[in-house]
C-alpha cells in the first residue's frame, strides 16, 4: 500500500463520512452512485496529495515539460485505473467487500468519459498513462465536451446515437481552476498602427467577440511511482454572466450572441474518425483550446524563466494529427504581437517547440479550410499563416527554382484553402509517423516533397498501448498468472513477457493459460446474453472485430465471409465446421451512411444466422452494443481471433490489434500498420497473414487495373453472396435495403471506384486464412501455443516503449523521481 491514507479501516471510514457528507446517508441507504461518488472522492483525496508532491517536485526540478495537444482523449473509466496505478485495486477491493459493495458494480457506476471517437483518442490516453509512469512532466491539454461520443443504440439493426451526457451526475475525478482562465477572442478585424518608439508596427483586434476558457484538471496518476500528471480540459464561459451593458444598450442580440458562443464551442465532440467535414464549429473549437493552452504554457514558463528564447529547451507541443496545427500561428501571434519579437526570431523559437503526429494518410481526414472562413473567424491568425506561407514558398522556390509544380504540391496556402498537414510540417522540427510501414509510405508517397525537402524532420515512432489499463485492469485473470510464472516486472517494463517463452512446452501451463481465456469467455459470454439476449457457446472460436466502422477497416469483408460461410453449411450440413461466433463493435459517424447501413447488415444477417436452428448453432453473429473503453476491456481478454483487415496501406497502425495479442489473441490480417511489426515479432506461423501488399494496392491506385466485376463473373461463391445482398435473404424480401452496398462494390451507380477498399480482390484470400484459423484452433495444444506466443512477444506493444523513443528521439524531457 502506497499511502497511510489507504489503510484499510481508514478507508472505509473515509467512504461512510464522505457518504455522510454528501447525501446525509448512511451507506446502507446510499445508491450504488453515491457509493461510486464517495468511494472516488476518498480515492481522489489520497492522489490530491501525490499531485501537490508532484507540482512541489517539478517547481524544484524545473524539468522540460511535453504538452500533448489533442482534439480527443478517450480515457475510459479513471476509478479503477487509479487503484491500479495507486496499486490499492486488492486492498480497496476487499474494503468494500466487508462494507458489502462488489467494488465491479461500483467501478459501473463510473460514466465513460467518451471525449474521443477512437484510435488517435485512445492513444492519447494511453501516452498520459505512460508519461506519469516514467515519471515525465506532461501536460495533456483538451477540451471538456459536455457531450462525448454519442452512445449507441441498436433499433430494428439500426445504429441510433443518443446524447452521453456524462456529467450529469457530476464527475468525482475533475477539479475546475478558474485562477487560470484565459481570453479567446474570434472575428472582428485587424487594425495596425505604428509605434513610432520601437518603430514597428502593432496588429489590434478589434470588433470581437470573446470567451473564457477555464480549465478543468483531472489526475493522471503514474504506476507505484507517487507521479500525477495532468490532463487539463477547456470549458468555455461567457466573458462575463450576462452582458449587462449591452443589454442596457439595447444591443441584446449581441450579448446572446457571446453567451451562445461560450455555450456551443464545447457542447459536443465531432463523432468522426478519419474524416473532416470542415464545419466552422470545429475550427472555433480548435483555436478555442489551442488558444488557451498556449497562452497558459507561456505564462507558466514566463513565472519560472525570464527568457522566452530559452522556451525550445523547455517545452514541446506535440500536435496529435492537424487538428492542434494552429499551435503554430497562435504561438507565433503570441512572441509577435504580445512579446515584441521579430518575425526571425519568432519563427525559430516555433520551429524549434512545435512537433506534428501524422496518424492517416486517408485524403478525406485532410484538413483544408476555406481562406474566407478562416480568416474572418481568426483574422490575425490568418494574416500570420499568410507570411508564413509568402517565406515557405520563397524557400521552396530557392531549392527548386522554377518549379511551379512544387510550389503548387506543397504551398501552406493555396487554391483558397489552408492546409493544415503544410503548416505543421513547415512549422515544427519533428514530423512522426505511427508505424514503420505508416511511417515509409508518408516518406515515399503522401508526403515525398516534404521529405525530400527537410529529410531530417521525418521518423517513425510505432504506437503502443498500456499494460496497465488493457491487461492488468482488463483481464486480472491472466495479469496474476503471469505474475505468479515471472513476477511482475512485466507491469512497467512489458519486454519482460518474453519469459513466458519458457512455457510453451508445458502443458500445465498450456492447458492454464487457454483455461483463463475460457473463463473470460464466459464472462463475455454472460455480458452479451444480459445485453443482447443472445446465447453463445463459451466453447466456439470468438472471432472479434471491433473499432470504429469505415470501409477501409472493411467490417463488410468480414461479414459476407459470413454469408459465405452460412451458403457453405447449408449447403453441406453434413461438413464438419468447429462453432463460430463472430463479434462485431463499432460505431459510426452519425453522417457516414454506408458506414451504418454495414452495420444494418451485419444486424440483419445475424437476424437470420442466429435464428436458422437448423445450423444447431454452429455459427453465431453478434454486434454488441456501444462499443466502448469498458466493455472493450472483457472484449479483449475474451478474444481468440483479432480481425485486423484493413486495406493494406490504409490503416496507419491500429492499437485495437496490440490489446489483442497482449491478450493471446492471434491476428487475422493483412499487412498493413502495426500488423506487420506484430507478425515481425510473433512469427509469421503464429498469425494468419492474407491479402494484396500495401504495394500492390498503391500501384492499383496509381496505375489503374483494378477491375472486381471479374471477381463477380468468375468466382461462384463470391456471386452467391453478392447477389444475396439484393434478393432479400437478409431483407425480408426488399430488394433495395443492401442495393447500396452491392453497388459499392460493382460500381453501377457509384461515382468512386468500385470496390475502392478492394474487398473482393482480398475476398478469397480472407477465406483461406479463415480455413488455416479453423485447423489450427482444432489442435488445442497447437492453438494454445500460438495464444501463449502471442501475450509473450506483444512487449514491444507497449505505449511505455513509445514515449520512451518520442522522449530519446524528439522530446528530450528530464526523467522526474518524488524524493519523499
Ligand atoms: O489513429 C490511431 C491509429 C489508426 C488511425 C487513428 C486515427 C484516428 O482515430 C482519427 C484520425 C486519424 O487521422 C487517425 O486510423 O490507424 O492507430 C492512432 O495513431
Amino acid at each position: 500500500m502506497l499511502d497511510s491514507h489507504f489503510k484499510k479501516e481508514e478507508f472505509k471510514k473515509a467512504v461512510k463520512e464522505n457518504v455522510k457528507m454528501l447525501y446525509r446517508k448512511t451507506i446502507d441507504e446510499a445508491t450504488q452512485q453515491q457509493i461510486f461518488q464517495a468511494v472516488s472522492l476518498a480515492v481522489k483525496d489520497v492522489i490530491i496529495d501525490n499531485w501537490l508532491a508532484t507540482q512541489k517536485q517539478y517547481e524544484k526540478d524545473d524539468p522540460k515539460i511535453v504538452y500533448y495537444l489533442s482534439m480527443e482523449f478517450l480515457m475510459g473509466r479513471a476509478l479503477g485505473n487509479n487503484l491500479i496505478n495507486l496499486t490499492a485495486y486488492k486492498e480497496v477491493k476487499e474494503a468494500l467487500d466487508e462494507l458489502g459493495f462488489d467494488l465491479n458494480v461500483i467501478e459501473d457506476q463510473e460514466p465513460d468519459p467518451a471525449l474521443g471517437n477512437g484510435g488517435l483518442g485512445r492513444l492519447a490516453a494511453c501516452f498520459l498513462d505512460s508519461l506519469a509512469t516514467l515519471g515525465y512532466c506532461a501536460y495533456g491539454c483538451g477540451i471538456r465536451y459536455h457531450y462525448g461520443l454519442f452512445k449507441q443504440k441498436i433499433e430494428d439493426g439500426y445504429q441510433i446515437e443518443v446524447p452521453d451526457n456524462w456529467l450529469k451526475d457530476g464527475y468525482p475525478f475533475e477539479l475546475r481552476r478558474p485562477e487560470y482562465a484565459k481570453e479567446v477572442k474570434f472575428g472582428g478585424y485587424v487594425r495596425v498602427e505604428y509605434d513610432a518608439a520601437t518603430g514597428r508596427n502593432q496588429f489590434i483586434q478589434e470588433g470581437y467577440q470573446s470567451v473564457m476558457a477555464i480549465p478543468y484538471d483531472m489526475p493522471i496518476v503514474g504506476y507505484n511511482n507517487k507521479i500525477v500528471n495532468t490532463l487539463r480540459i477547456w470549458d468555455a464561459e461567457p466573458i462575463t454572466d450576462f452582458r449587462l451593458d449591452l443589454f442596457d444598450k439595447g444591443e441584446y442580440h449581441k450579448a446572446v450572441e457571446q453567451e451562445n458562443l461560450a455555450k456551443n464551442i464545447v457542447e459536443v465532440l465531432y463523432p468522426n474518425d478519419n474524416h473532416y467535414a470542415g464545419k466552422e464549429l470545429r475550427l472555433k473549437q480548435q483555436y478555442f483550446f489551442i488558444s488557451a493552452s498556449i497562452q497558459e504554457a507561456i505564462a507558466k514558463f514566463k513565472k519560472n524563466h525570464d527568457d522566452l528564447h530559452d522556451l525550445p529547451k523547455k517545452v514541446t507541443f506535440q500536435l496529435n494529427d492537424t487538428h492542434p496545427t494552429m499551435t503554430v500561428a497562435e504561438l507565433m501571434r503570441i512572441l509577435l504581437d504580445e512579446e515584441g519579437m521579430t518575425w526571425e526570431e519568432a519563427w525559430d523559437i516555433t520551429t524549434h517547440t512545435c512537433a506534428y503526429t501524422n496518424h492517416t494518410i486517408m485524403a478525406e481526414a485532410l484538413e483544408k479550410w476555406p481562406i474566407e472562413l478562416f480568416s474572418k473567424l481568426l483574422p490575425r491568425v490568418y494574416q500570420i499563416i499568410e507570411e508564413i506561407n509568402r517565406r515557405f514558398i520563397l524557400e521552396i522556390q530557392n531549392k527548386y527554382p522554377g518549379n511551379q509544380e512544387k510550389i503548387r504540391k506543397m504551398a501552406i496556402i493555396y487554391d483558397g484553402q489552408v492546409k493544415m498537414a503544410h503548416l505543421a510540417i513547415a512549422g515544427g522540427y519533428s514530423v512522426n509517423g505511427v508505424a514503420r510501414l505508416h511511417t515509409e509510405i508518408l516518406k515515399k508517397q503522401e508526403l515525398k516533397d516534404f521529405y525530400e525537402m527537410y529529410p531530417e524532420k521525418f521518423n517513425n515512432k510505432t504506437n503502443g498501448i498500456t499494460q496497465r489499463r488493457f491487461l492488468m485492469h482488463a483481464n486480472p485473470l491472466l495479469a496474476d498468472w503471469i505474475t505468479d510464472h515471472i513476477g511482475d516486472g512485466w507491469i512497467t517494463d512489458l519486454p519482460e513477457l518474453a519469459k513466458l517463452k519458457v512455457y510453451v512446452d508445458d502443458k500445465k501451463a498450456l492447458q492454464e493459460f487457454m483455461n483463463i481465456k475460457y473463463q473470460n469467455k464466459v464472462r463475455l459470454a454472460k455480458y452479451i446474453q444480459e445485453h443482447n439476449g443472445i446465447e453463445v457457446n463459451p466453447h466456439s472460436i470468438f472471432d472479434v472485430q471491433v473499432k470504429r466502422l469505415h470501409e477501409y477497416k472493411r467490417q463488410l469483408m468480414n461479414i459476407l465471409h459470413v454469408m459465405y460461410l452460412y451458403n457453405e453449411i447449408k449447403a453441406h450440413p453434413e461438413m464438419d465446421f468447429y462453432p463460430r461466433t463472430f463479434i462485431f463493435g463499432a460505431k459510426a459517424a452519425a453522417g457516414y451512411r454506408r458506414a451504418k447501413l454495414t452495420i444494418k447488415l451485419i444486424n440483419s444477417v445475424a437476424d437470420v444466422i442466429n435464428n436458422d436452428a437448423s445450423i444447431n448453432g454452429k455459427l453465431k453473429v453478434v454486434f454488441i452494443e456501444n462499443y466502448r473503453v469498458s466493455n472493450a476491456e472483457l472484449i479483449f481478454a475474451a478474444a481468440d481471433v483479432s480481425e485486423q483487415i484493413s486495406t493494406a496501406s490504409k490503416e496507419a497502425s491500429g492499437t485495437g490489434n496490440m490489446k489483442f495479442m497482449l491478450n493471446g489473441a492471434p491476428t487475422l490480417g493483412t499487412m498493413d500498420g502495426a500488423n506487420v511489426e506484430i507478425v515481425e515479432e510473433v512469427g509469421a506461423e503464429n498469425a494468419f497473414i492474407f491479402g494484396l501488399t500495401a504495394d500492390q494496392v498503391i500501384n492499383y491506385e496509381n496505375n489503374g487495373g483494378y477491375d472486381p466485376m471479374q471477381y463477380f463473373n468468375n468466382d461462384p461463391d463470391i456471386r452467391n453472396v453478392l447477389m444475396q445482398l439484393i434478393n432479400g435473404t437478409y431483407s425480408n424480401g426488399d430488394f433495395n435495403m443492401f442495393h447500396e452496398i452491392y453497388d459499392s462494390l460493382l460500381n453501377t451507380n457509384c461515382s468512386d471506384r468500385a470496390d475502392t477498399y478492394f474487398i473482393l480482390a482480398d475476398f478469397k484470400s480472407y477465406a483461406e486464412a479463415q480455413k488455416k484459423v479453423e485447423a489450427a484452433y482444432r489442435d488445442s495444444e497447437r492453438w494454445a501455443k500460438m495464444a501463449l506466443l502471442n501475450t509473450a512477444s506483444a512487449g514491444k506493444f507497449s505505449s511505455d516503449r513509445t514515449i520512451q523513443q518520442y522522449v530519446d528521439e524528439i522530446w528530450h524531457l528530464d526523467k522526474v523521481t518524488i524524493e519523499e
